[in-house]
């Protein structure tokens, strides 16, 4: 340091030593919240997200409703899961979870004062058909009567998942859960019957939450699992993979037969994400071939029709066992393609191989949000992702259904947690999407993961993703400043 530099440094610390640092410190979130009168308007402070950008949070119904014995609702894989001793780190389960099945109204509000627009949330199958298939539980479905209902009059647009994972503990004991056709098929008659009694309110509906996860960690040989926590041989894991596509498929035509006009349908994918690791007209290339392989088993057999050649090359005699009219219903035509984005998952370059493209490997010190080991921070997933669905499948409407971050979040004496990391990589990413949407990629809508805290599978409630914290002993919620943050980016359509 130079003399100077020395002098001006000395002269900050006594500085802050005189004033005492801590009477610097922020002392509530408010603070961090700029006046109405200070703000200003969207258009003239940076481009910003087109009109009519729909803004919304996420959640699923095993991570946040618990009353899992009520109203009739079935058993579950996951019940079974959480109570199988050794499989949630926290030995944690989400019997309560976030009560949120009691406490929806004060969740709607939650959202309300975020200023939401829209909130992507999923139905528990076992709540409609306790044991999967048969004669429907009324009170079920009551339940999602009573929260459409609530969203609706408070102005939010409800997305409704039918499965995000939770599938009746009843069809892994008949017949090994998605090993067999017949989930699949009993997959569409629940979709069926949802869609004739809720679409009179809901009009945009995913199938499947993340085939490609719950199929990967569920039943193949992964060191993070998802129940029912099979590992299976390669032939028996791509026939499951082959009926999650089928039964996302069966499902489109289940809703349109039963669904009220205008409803519209599509899958929310966790699409492999592939980015050019130095943006060059060649590895932009080689990442959308890259996309198009490493999707294969997922969103490229829905949207193509086929399974890929090097796909069936790879699986050579444990591909999975298909007919042509299967491959027709995997890619009945949607209305959107909903994918969530947490991390790149490959960085490409282009190779005068037979592939046409090398992935890099990620050097060791490659940074991850804190807990959760595969949440690589990669803000511009948030552009090729999108980007590349549009430009390779030619898809028109587009949602985010996810993208978040874990954070190891510490609340303050006050309760209040500052979380700049999270706020950090959100700030990171909404750039990165507002780069996609100002080049005209179409996406309509993001659902930030998530509105609260919830049960985070087998990371259990140790691993917090919210824009609230959740006190589970208490049921209490409290805004972190993250969702000042989110509040300020919605009201001003732009990145803050
Ligand atoms: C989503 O999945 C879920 O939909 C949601 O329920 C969950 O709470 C949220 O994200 C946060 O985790 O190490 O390469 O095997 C997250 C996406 C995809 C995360 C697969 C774990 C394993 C990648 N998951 N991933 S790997």
């Amino acid at each position: 340091m130079s003399p100077s530099h020395t002098r001006r440094h000395f002269a900050k610390l006594a500085a802050q030593a005189a004033l005492g640092i801590s009477a610097l410190l922020i002392e509530n979130p408010a603070q961090a919240r700029p006046t109405k009168s200070k703000r200003l308007p969207s258009s003239k402070a940076s481009p910003g997200f087109p009109k009519g950008f729909l803004w919304g949070t996420a959640t699923s119904a095993y991570q946040i409703e618990g009353a899992v014995k009520e109203d009739g609702r079935g058993q579950s894989i996951w019940d079974t899961y959480a109570h199988t001793p050794g499989k949630i780190k926290d030995n944690s389960n989400a019997d309560r979870a976030n009560d949120h099945y009691h406490r929806y109204k004060e969740d709607v509000q939650l959202m309300k004062a975020l200023g939401v627009k829209s909130y992507r949330f999923s139905i528990a199958w076992p709540r409609v058909f306790p044991q999967g298939t048969g004669t429907p539980n009324p009170k079920g479905l009551d339940f999602y009567d009573r929260l459409l209902d609530e969203l609706l009059a408070n102005s939010i647009e409800p997305f409704a998942t039918l499965y995000h994972w939770d599938l009746p503990q009843e069809l892994q004991d008949r017949h090994g859960g998605w090993e067999s056709r017949d989930t699949p098929k009993a997959f569409a008659d629940y979709a069926g019957y949802v869609a004739q009694r809720l679409t009179d309110r809901v009009k945009h509906i995913f199938t499947i939450n993340e085939c490609s996860a719950f199929v990967e960690l569920g039943y193949g040989n992964n060191s993070i699992e998802l129940a029912p926590g099979l590992k299976l041989s390669q032939r028996r894991l791509n026939q499951v993979r082959h009926h999650a596509v089928l039964g996302h498929g069966l499902a489109v035509q289940a809703i349109r037969a039963s669904g009220r006009a205008g409803t519209k349908v599509g899958p929310a994918e966790n699409i492999t994400t592939c980015v050019p690791a130095i943006e060059t007209p060649e590895n932009i290339r080689a990442a959308e071939i890259a996309t198009r392989e490493l999707n294969g088993g997922y969103l490229t057999v829905m949207l193509e029709g086929k399974y890929t050649d090097a796909f069936l090359a790879y699986a050579g005699a444990d591909a999975p066992k298909y007919t042509a009219e299967d491959l027709k219903v995997i890619s009945a035509p949607v209305d959107f393609v909903g994918i969530n984005v947490y991390s790149p998952q490959h960085y490409v370059v282009s190779a005068d191989d037979t592939h046409g493209f090398a992935l890099v490997p990620f050097p060791p010190s490659y940074p991850l949000m804190n807990y959760s080991n595969w949440l690589k921070v990669g803000p511009e997933a948030l552009y090729w992702a999108p980007r590349n669905l549009a430009k390779i499948w030619n898809v028109k409407e587009i949602y985010i259904t996810e993208n978040g971050a874990s954070i190891a979040d510490v609340p303050d004496a006050k309760g209040i947690v500052y979380d700049l990391d999270r706020i950090m990589y959100l700030r990171n990413y909404l750039t990165h999407l507002l780069r996609a949407t100002s080049e005209g990629v179409p996406v309509r809508g993001y659902f930030l993961w998530s509105l609260m805290d919830n049960f985070e599978w087998s990371d259990g409630l140790a691993n917090r993703f919210g824009l609230h914290w959740v006190d589970y002993d208490t049921q209490r919620r409290t805004p972190k400043l993250s969702a000042s943050f989110y509040r300020e980016v919605i009201a001003r359509n732009s990145v803050v």
